[in-house]
This record gives C-alpha cells, structure tokens and sequence, in this order.
C-alpha cells in the first residue's frame, strides 16, 4: 500500500474524511455521563496534515536533541521528555484557538515548542542561559508562553491554577476555554478533586486531560491508582477515553469536549491513553519497572508520528518526499538553532535582583552579603529585592 501510494501518478489529494471509529478502541468511544459521542469522522486537509506531521517530528527531534545535551552535561537538573505523547498536545493545540489556556505539568516542552516555535529560547532555557524563555533561570520545568501558564513542578498543582484560569474566563464573560492536563500519577492528588468539585458547582469553562501513559514515575496504573478507568471515575464530571496515540481521535475528542464546554455545559474529562518512550526524567533509564520489549513493542506498532505519516501517504495526502523534506527541514532547524543556543551565557549576578519582588523590607537569612552591595530597587508600586540560596 505504501508503495503503491510512492508509485501513485495521481494529484496529491488536498482534503480527506477518514473514518476513525475503530482508533478509539474495538468498540468505538468510551464515555461516562454523556449523551453524545464525538465525531466518527475527522476532515484533514493536506496542509493541516503536513503542519501536524511537522510538529509532532519537531517535538520527537527536539527532545531527542535534549536528551543529548543532557549527557554532554549542558542541561542540568530535571529534564522530562514527551517523547511518545507527542499527538496528544499536537491535537489538542490544533483544535484550540489562540485566546484558550493551557496549563501542564514539568513534562511541557511541547507546549512551550507549539506555543512559541521558538528554538533557540527553548534550549537556551534548558542550558540555563540568558536568552532562554525565562532567561535560563527557569529550566525545563517552567516554561511559559502567551496563554501557555507553565510547567509545573508539583504534582497536582497545576490543576487548582487551571480551575483559576477556567473561573477568570467564566468571571470575565469570555468565550475563553482552559486545558488542564495532569498525568495519570497527579489524579488522585487531593487537591485535583477539590478543583473538580469547584468547576462542576460552577460549571467551568475547562477540558481536564489526563495523559495516562501508564507509569508514575516507575509505578504503573495498576499499583498507584484503585480506579484506573479515569474518563469515569469522577462521580459528576462527563468523560471520554481515547488513543492518545492517535492524531485523530484526539482531534476528534478534543473538537467535541470543546463543543461541549463552550456550550457552558461545564468541565469534561478526558483520558488520553498513551505511553513514553523514556524513563521518568532523563535521568531514569525506565527500564527497571518495565522490559525494554515493551518500549520497542509500542514504538513499532503505536508509534504516533510513524502511524500519522503511513496514514497521510497511504491516503495520498502527502507523499514519502513531502514527509522526507519535512524531517530535513527541522533537522537542519534544531542544527542552527541550537547552535545559535550554545552560544548563550548564563546570568550573571545582577539578574538576582530581576523578576523577585517583594514588599518586605527586613533582612532575608544568608542574604546580607548580597543586599548590602544590591539594596532594593524601586520599580513601579513593586520593590525588588535581591534573593540568593
Ligand atoms: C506533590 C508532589 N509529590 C511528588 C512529586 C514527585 N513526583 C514528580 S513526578 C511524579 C509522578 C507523576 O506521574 P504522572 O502524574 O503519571 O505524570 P508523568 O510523569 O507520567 O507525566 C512524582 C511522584 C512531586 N513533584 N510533587
Ligand atoms: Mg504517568
């Protein structure tokens, strides 16, 4: 089939319909307190195909490119990949509109990368270099772009913020939905339930995610978590489970929560199945808790960027060339911007006194050195004042 389509001698096709009621499981969609079910088919374009192949190959290469810096010792501390999620953010992304929020956990490069398509900010960060997204003092955990509020480093907390977010969109009479997406090790954190009980009593304009890729840390579902059907395991908030793994279905679950919030029906959940390829952080090999066979057996036969580009040139929406200049492409992107990235520098002493504000105005325990040389600095109603560990 793959060959028949390289042989093709007709047009590209520029728009398709594909069927998808078999990617969501044997028997179609799983949901729990809905009436409906998401779209059986998905319409994708040729340029929305290219431009999601793009993305989810640029994201696998970046993280790629990560996981080599952090062995040349030029990224330190926690460093989470997504490498094997990469569909999930890629679809839900596609679907949102620009004015939406999205918040996430530590495992966010993705979402800093299809928020701001900024490269050289992105690995300058990770370095700990001045021209990094928050000037090399925020690392891989907290990355932020318009819209796009982080990066979290506490399991669960990101969940109350994005209610917040959800309850400002609502307060100020928007149109404005938040994604709040959590891991499956982050869903029985107390404080994600207080969040869910909050959103339905006011019926919050927000889609919680939960990207279950089966591990937290390197304990599976089956240990950490008594209910691991989590599209239906809150007793009052509507769910879905999907393929994570699977562009589609993620377009087509992410089309019909945002219809159904936006119609102010209230929060939804939805449980994205997925898996990642690496340990927990770099640092973990991820082999100690699972064999090495199932890393490869889900890299074979799920892979999402793999099964999205047999699907796009078994279908004629694109070609093998296409998909082949597309990978060059970011290549020689990540070569040139990473480069440009190395030849950052890390802050230096003055940037102490940047982005810390405070009104207090004693002294801080271990910091007399410092503020003796930086006393506090006026700016605008906010005073700054230097901070050290
Ligand atoms: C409150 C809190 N407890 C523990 C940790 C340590 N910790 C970091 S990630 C993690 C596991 C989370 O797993 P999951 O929610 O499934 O997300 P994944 O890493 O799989 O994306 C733990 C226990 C933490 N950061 N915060
Ligand atoms: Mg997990």
């Amino acid at each position: 089939m793959f060959r028949r389509a390289l042989n093709s001698k007709t047009l590209p096709r520029r728009s398709l319909s594909f069927d998808i009621t078999t990617y969501f499981s044997e028997d179609g969609p799983i949901t729990h307190l809905l009436d409906e079910t998401p779209p059986k088919t998905v319409e994708v374009s040729k340029e929305e195909g290219l431009r999601a192949y793009q993305q989810m190959d640029l994201i696998r290469r970046c993280e790629l490119a990560t996981a080599r810096l952090y062995n040349e010792k030029k990224i330190r501390g926690l460093c989470h990949l997504y490498s094997g999620q990469e569909a999930i953010a890629v679809g839900i992304n596609s679907i949102l509109k620009p004015d939406d929020t999205i918040i996430t956990t530590y495992r966010c490069h993705s979402w800093f990368l299809l928020k701001t398509n900024d490269l050289v900010s992105f690995f300058g960060e990770l370095m700990g270099y001045t021209l990094g997204d928050n000037r090399g003092k925020g690392g891989s955990m907290h990355l932020y772009a318009p819209n796009f509020y982080g990066g979290n480093g506490i399991v669960g907390a990101n969940v109350p913020l994005g209610t917040g977010l959800a309850f400002q969109h609502q307060y100020q009479n928007t149109d404005k939905i938040c994604v709040t997406l959590m891991g499956d090790g982050s869903y029985n954190n107390g404080q994600v339930h207080e969040a869910f009980n909050i959103a339905k009593l006011h019926n919050l304009p927000i889609i919680y995610v939960v990207e279950n890729n089966n591990f937290a840390m390197g304990t599976s579902v089956d240990r950490h978590c008594a209910n691991p059907d989590y599209y239906k395991s809150c007793s009052f908030i509507p769910g879905l489970r999907l393929n994570g793994m699977n562009l589609l279905t993620v377009k087509s679950a992410v089309e019909f929560a945002v219809k159904h919030v936006r119609s102010k029906k209230g929060p939804i959940l939805l449980e994205a199945k997925t898996y990642r390829y690496g340990g927990h952080s770099v640092s973990d090999p991820g082999t100690s808790y699972r064999k090495r066979e199932e890393v490869t057996q889900v890299m074979k036969e799920k892979d999402c960027i793999k099964w999205f580009g047999d699907l796009l040139v078994e279908s004629k929406l694109a070609t093998a060339e296409e998909l082949k200049d597309i990978k060059k492409s970011n290549i020689s992107r990540i070569k040139a911007d990473l480069a440009k990235a190395k030849a950052g520098k890390p802050p230096g002493t003055e940037e102490l006194t940047h982005h810390v504000y405070t009104t207090y105005q004693g002294t801080i325990r271990m910091c007399q050195a410092i503020s003796a040389e930086m006393p506090f600095k006026e700016i605008k109603r906010a005073k700054i004042y230097v901070c050290c560990f």
